[in-house]
């Protein structure tokens, strides 16, 4: 038996378990006929929004980006997606990088469809263009070996370029693989789980976590996982970045 009174998500000053026992919807203006789940965001202490969003049948999203650039990103089933007059088709994996000051509208009629957001407020940098419209799918993306770890890889989905401050990736790890060391970092992470499980550390705490749990981890929450099971574990996470580090 279930017992109601328990749940794996935890929201404590400098990280965040949320796992989607824990859900209550949100009515998003724009967003039509979805479920809105808002799991990051600044009343949590966050520089970020994390949102995942389920299709129900004629789901639409409409809206503009303003001083946000928000990444969209396909967990499941398919959409039409246009911004600045294009429209393309996407499925599982795929993505659009929406920058600021852009119209935007999605559309499934498949009730299957997910979708995951990161939203961040775009932070101007000197001698450099405001980044474009970017569609891409993940399945095109290489995942070299992550420092020099075969059972570790790194698909980093948009460019490396100072125009950006977001960073999205995805990150697999076959079953015992881990991070080679405790990460202790000034950039910030959300992140969702695609596949598989395995064991987080946080701020020396330690968590189970499976496919379709959320992260948060605040600047310098230190971080250490590894992947168990039968299937690789597979997360896909947002981490702010080329940036002066300093207002000092
Ligand atoms: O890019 C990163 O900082 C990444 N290695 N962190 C993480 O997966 N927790
Ligand atoms: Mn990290």
């Amino acid at each position: 038996m279930e017992i109601s009174a328990l749940t794996r998500s935890v929201v404590k000053s400098n990280h965040a378990i949320i796992s989607p026992d824990g859900y209550i919807n949100s009515s998003v203006p724009g967003w039509t006929n979805c479920t809105v789940n808002v799991i990051v965001n600044e009343d949590m202490g966050a520089n970020l929004c994390q949102t995942f969003i389920r299709f129900n049948k004629d789901g639409k999203l409409k809206g503009k980006t303003k001083s946000s650039q928000i990444f969209f990103y396909v967990i499941d089933g398919h959409c039409t997606a246009t911004v600045d007059d294009e429209t393309r088709v996407l499925t599982k994996g795929q993505f659009v990088y929406v920058p600021i000051e852009k119209e935007y509208a999605f559309e499934s009629h498949l009730q299957a469809t997910q979708l995951l957001t990161f939203h961040k407020v775009y932070e101007y940098l000197e001698g450099y263009d405001v980044p474009p419209v970017i569609f891409g799918d993940a399945a095109n993306v290489a995942g070299p070996a992550y420092l020099g770890d075969p059972a570790l890889r790194l698909q980093v989905l948009l460019p490396d370029d100072h125009k950006f401050d977001m960073a999205v990736n995805i990150f697999t790890y076959d079953p015992g693989g881990h991070l080679p060391l405790v990460e202790t970092h000034i950039m910030e992470h959300g992140l969702m789980y695609l596949q598989g499980q395995g064991i987080y550390m946080l701020d020396n705490q330690w968590y189970p976590v499976k496919k379709g749990d959320s992260i948060w981890m605040a600047p310098y929450c230190q971080q250490w996982f590894t992947a168990m099971g039968k299937e690789p574990a597979v997360y896909i996470y947002y981490k702010n970045v080329n940036r002066f580090p300093t207002i000092v």
